[in-house]
């Protein structure tokens, strides 16, 4: 009897067990490392916090994102290869490293496609926006929202840059694309692909000259200690994406996806106006810091643009005459 009772609880036990663990699994608090390459001070470092923060609230603390910044977990091309095989769940970084991926990510490579934020913001979150994003699905990727990196702009360490010439001979260094190597290239610069991760050292150290980057970038790290001469060029508008693995995301409850979805759109709006108000603010911050700032004469801007321009046709052919027009066409629409 006393053999049968203790069988009896031993069989409780291990039942209770049993049970509390297939809850535990049904419930299994989820946890994101989300990614990011800037650092925690910057415009990308408040949007993601503000984005974790907004999916612990509306899982009700069932999903939890550990944000990592300053490329921890690795260059954007790194993350986003760690996202398609499953080994970390999300990340924000620039579309122009997804070139590699999927190349109609290169339409927002264009230069001077967008002449400010509000047509921006139209086209990337229009239909043209969408499908671009929608094509990273079968390379196991989930694109969810844009955000703003903003305009670019060049500093160098060598020399004032005041006409094209005198891009001639400055290691200048550009993200890994394509497009953006064959726009520097076709400045005349000499332009070297190099992750975001290393861009500081590479400055430090003068392995290379020069680099572009929105003016807050050149604020949050730091480039103004490393680079002297800044020229205000707006070549192109650069945006962030927030992405998912889809091996991760296929394993979600609709609930559980209409948590990230609504917390990247609210993460996008804070984003975008975060940049904004920092942005309008860094060009003076970095000249109290000791850069030297030129604007370039509009002669020498439209020289500039012209040759950039020219960069416009091998974008169209590479990611095809009809996404093109599209995209032309979402621009015009917006510019109205
Ligand atoms: C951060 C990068 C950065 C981009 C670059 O990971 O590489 O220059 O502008 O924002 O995505």
């Amino acid at each position: 009897m006393n053999q049968l009772k203790q069988l009896c609880a031993v069989l409780g036990v291990a039942l209770a067990a049993a049970g509390a663990q297939a809850q535990a699994q049904d419930f299994k608090p989820r946890l994101i490392r989300f990614g990011y390459g800037l650092n925690e001070q910057s415009n990308q470092g408040r949007a993601v916090k503000l984005f974790a923060q907004e999916v612990e609230k509306t899982s009700g603390g069932k999903m939890k994102v550990r944000a990592i910044g300053a490329a921890a977990l690795g260059s954007d091309v790194q993350m986003q290869q760690a996202l398609i095989g499953g080994a970390q769940e999300m990340m924000v970084g620039s579309t122009a490293t997804l070139v590699g991926i999927t190349k109609e990510m290169a339409i927002w490579d264009t230069p001077f496609l967008f002449n400010n934020t509000r047509e921006a913001d139209a086209v990337l979150d229009g239909p043209v926006g969408q499908k671009v994003m929608d094509k990273l699905q079968e390379k196991g990727l989930v694109g969810l929202v844009y955000w703003e990196n903003g305009f670019r702009n060049l500093t160098n360490n060598k020399q004032p840059v005041a006409k094209l010439e005198d891009l001639n001979g400055i290691k200048l260094r550009v993200m890994q694309n394509n497009v953006f190597l064959d726009s520097f290239k076709t400045l005349g610069a000499n332009a070297v692909p190099l992750p975001f991760s290393e861009l500081f050292t590479a400055l430090e150290t003068k392995a290379v000259d020069g680099q572009e980057n929105p003016y807050n970038t050149i604020l949050s790290s730091k480039f103004y200690e490393v680079q002297k001469y800044l020229t205000v060029t707006n070549h192109v508008y650069s945006p962030w994406i927030v992405l998912v693995s889809k091996k991760y995301w296929d394993g979600l409850s609709a609930a559980e996806k209409n948590v990230l979805l609504a917390a990247a759109r609210k993460s996008r709006d804070f984003e975008r106006k975060d940049t904004r108000e920092e942005a309008a603010k860094a060009l003076a911050e970095l000249k109290a810091k000791g850069m030297q700032v030129n604007d370039l004469s509009p002669a020498e801007a439209s020289r500039m643009r012209d040759r950039l321009t020219r960069v416009n046709a091998s974008v169209a052919a590479s990611v095809g005459m009809d996404l093109w027009n599209e995209l032309q066409a979402a621009v015009a629409k917006a510019r109205k």
